[in-house]
């Protein structure tokens, strides 16, 4: 297993990579060039800039996280071919600088979605949760607080560009007619034309799951389960055709075993995010610490599952906390230094000791 950061960028994020280099055990930084609209060619100059600055530090950039698909493509609109061609000259382009794994997902108009960026946890610190009653039929209003947020405090997320945003009420009629199977075939279409691009240069296309793993708004999500993963695998069956598997994505939906699935198809698995989650009875939840008995998503077994596998792919910790003065406007909703850090600590604290153990049979 090879431990990495997500970090935003040089000007974008708050964590300079100095901080990172002082978490023991990190060898790659998970990064993406955050400018760059869905769709748009990523020129070999601007990620040169990025290597630069990455090994400075040491750190690898085997993993981009992502290079975020255009609708035309989810739609499935006759302009997809030249978005699919921009997208494998992307891949060429990065793979010129080392690049092994890229991460992207298939979720209609919206990635990661939640109710409360701040949400007390109860010991001071705040995560994001989501509110199942909040996020039912009124997508602007779930929109609104995000893009105030971004807006209140200079930022923005990948997966809710303002450009795109701004023009919800159109994207929601263009994604009219795509139900699930008309999104299936489109996620086939994408992968099939991309497989020889990826084989040539080596690149494996690591599609992240939906989070939340049910439909949001009337929009159909795809990667939900371990039946919509074997579908997955199946449809499109490559080496190349690979996973990122989200630990807290999927258990946000409590009857999602992660560590079986992760038993499952770890040779499918290039990417590892490691997130824990707390279930409400009424299907909220809320993300927590890494330690396994913060959450339900039991991610002793889950980390025991990639071990056992001989889980050579990279892994980072997801989302964590906000902790110790992270605050709105200081820090990225999910991506603070502290949590991230502990549960870097925590993960590699287990990983040594099923290692020793190993070691001592
Ligand atoms: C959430 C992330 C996702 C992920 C994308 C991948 O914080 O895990 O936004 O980066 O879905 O395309």
């Amino acid at each position: 297993m090879q431990m990495t950061f997500r970090w935003y960028g040089e000007g974008n994020d708050k964590i300079s990579l100095s901080d990172i280099k002082q978490i023991p055990g990190v060898t790659g930084i998970v990064w993406a060039l955050h400018d760059k609209m869905p769709g748009e060619i990523w020129q070999p100059s601007e990620i040169a800039e990025v290597k630069r600055q990455l090994d400075e530090y040491g750190f690898n950039m085997d993993v981009v996280e992502s290079v975020n698909v255009h609708d035309d493509i989810k739609i499935g609109l006759p302009t997809r071919d030249k978005y699919i061609e921009n997208y494998k000259q992307t891949i060429r382009n990065l793979a010129l600088f080392g690049v092994k794994v890229i991460c992207y997902n298939f979720m209609p108009i919206f990635d990661w979605t939640r109710s409360d960026l701040f949400h007390p946890v109860g010991d001071g610190s705040t995560a994001l949760f989501y509110e199942k009653g909040m996020i039912q039929d009124d997508y602007n209003a779930m929109a609104k607080y995000i893009l105030d947020f971004t807006e209140k405090y200079n930022m923005s997320f990948p997966g809710w560009e303002p450009e795109r945003m701004a023009k919800l009420d159109e994207l929601f009629k263009a994604y009219k007619g795509v139900d699930h199977e008309k999104l299936w075939a489109n996620l086939k279409y994408f992968l099939e034309a991309l497989m020889p691009v990826c084989e040539e240069t080596g690149i494996k296309m690591a599609i992240h799951m939906d989070d939340p793993p049910w439909d949001i708004f009337g929009l159909p999500r795809l990667l939900v389960d371990e039946e919509s993963i074997d579908r997955f695998l199946k449809m499109v069956d490559h080496p190349c055709n690979c996973l990122t598997l989200c630990s807290g994505s999927l258990n946000a939906n409590p009857e999602n075993n992660v560590a079986d699935i992760v038993r499952k198809h770890c040779d499918r698995i290039a990417f590892a995010h490691i997130r824990n989650v707390k279930h409400f009875e009424n299907g909220d939840f809320s993300e927590a610490s890494h330690r396994d008995c913060d959450g339900d998503t039991r991610i002793l077994d889950v980390l025991k599952a990639y071990h056992d596998c001989g889980f050579k792919g990279y892994i980072r910790p997801d989302h964590g906390r906000h902790l110790w003065g992270e605050t709105p406007g200081n820090v990225r909703p999910g991506y603070g230094l502290y949590d991230r850090a502990l549960g870097i600590m925590y993960m590699l604290g287990v990983w040594d000791m099923l290692e020793k153990l190993k070691g001592e049979k």
